[in-house]
């Protein structure tokens, strides 16, 4: 049953012991008209991520999806999944974490590990637009908190595994949702906090894109979510989708 969280934040919080996934509920909720709710739940049982990909949720882990109503055009949604990411990274790095950000979607552990870290977040934002202004944006993060490895795909890790004791998941999402309420009402301050945080930039990458694969050194994003690669021939390509991969030098 959906409870009070009993956290002072920015937003209405909906909290579930266990859900199949928030960003479905939030879908729910958007149909009712609501605005400014983060559904924020303990474990997932059929969580989503991009392209039809699963997300697994365990108990223990902090499974959330704010819906927004802001009032932006529908391609400036990407610029909400980099605050999002720039949020997680932040109370991250605020329990002792060395998290960096992956573009475009992902929050890591350890950027420069064996294949370039582990994954601790990821992140799905959904959306409906109108003609020239999203009706409802819903941004999904899942981050592995207090959860086992073990019980995580490989190559992902969680803040537990990470720290060697858990975290109190209430303060952890009150400043999730604290820190992305500073950035969503400051939009010109969130590419600078993602380059900030940024694992991504200056890395050799392969991006695998709708129209085929680019590979070269990231080099900065641009609004409202690019990244910019320049390719060994000396190109500069704006790359506004896909999965990245970090590259060995
Ligand atoms: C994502 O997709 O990373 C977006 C995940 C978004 C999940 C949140 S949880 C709250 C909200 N409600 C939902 O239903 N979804 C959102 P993508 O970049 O496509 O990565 C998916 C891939 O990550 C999978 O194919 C696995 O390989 C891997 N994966 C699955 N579960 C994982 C986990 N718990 N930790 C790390 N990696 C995982």
């Amino acid at each position: 049953a959906a409870i009070e969280f009993g956290l002072d934040a920015p937003f209405d919080v909906e909290y579930h012991d266990s859900i199949g996934s928030t960003n479905e509920r939030a879908r729910e909720l958007a149909s009712e008209g609501r605005e400014d709710v983060a559904v924020v739940a303990d474990e997932q049982t059929a969580g989503r991520g991009r392209l039809d990909r699963g997300w697994t949720g365990p108990a223990g882990g902090i499974y959330s999806s704010l819906l927004l109503r802001p009032d932006v055009p529908p391609a400036h949604a990407p610029v909400y999944t980099l605050a999002a990411a720039v949020a997680v990274t932040r109370a991250a790095r605020e329990v002792g974490i060395d998290a960096s950000i992956k573009w475009p979607n992902d929050v890591l552990v350890g950027q420069s590990g064996e294949r370039g870290g582990k994954k601790l977040c990821g992140i799905l934002t959904e959306m409906e637009g109108e003609a020239d202004r999203v009706a409802w944006l819903i941004v999904g993060i899942g981050i592995n908190a207090n959860v086992h490895a073990e019980v995580l795909p490989e190559g992902a890790t969680s803040l537990q595994e990470e720290r060697g004791e858990p975290v109190d998941r209430r303060v952890f999402t009150q400043r999730l949702l604290e820190t992305f309420d500073e950035l969503r009402a400051d939009p010109d301050s969130i590419l600078d906090a993602w380059r900030e945080h940024a694992a991504t930039l200056g890395q050799r990458v392969r991006v695998d894109t709708p129209g085929g694969e680019v590979v070269g050194e990231a080099v900065d994003v641009e609004f409202p979510g690019a990244l910019i690669v320049e390719t060994d021939d000396g190109e500069r390509e704006r790359v506004t989708a896909g999965d990245c991969e970090h590259l060995r030098p």
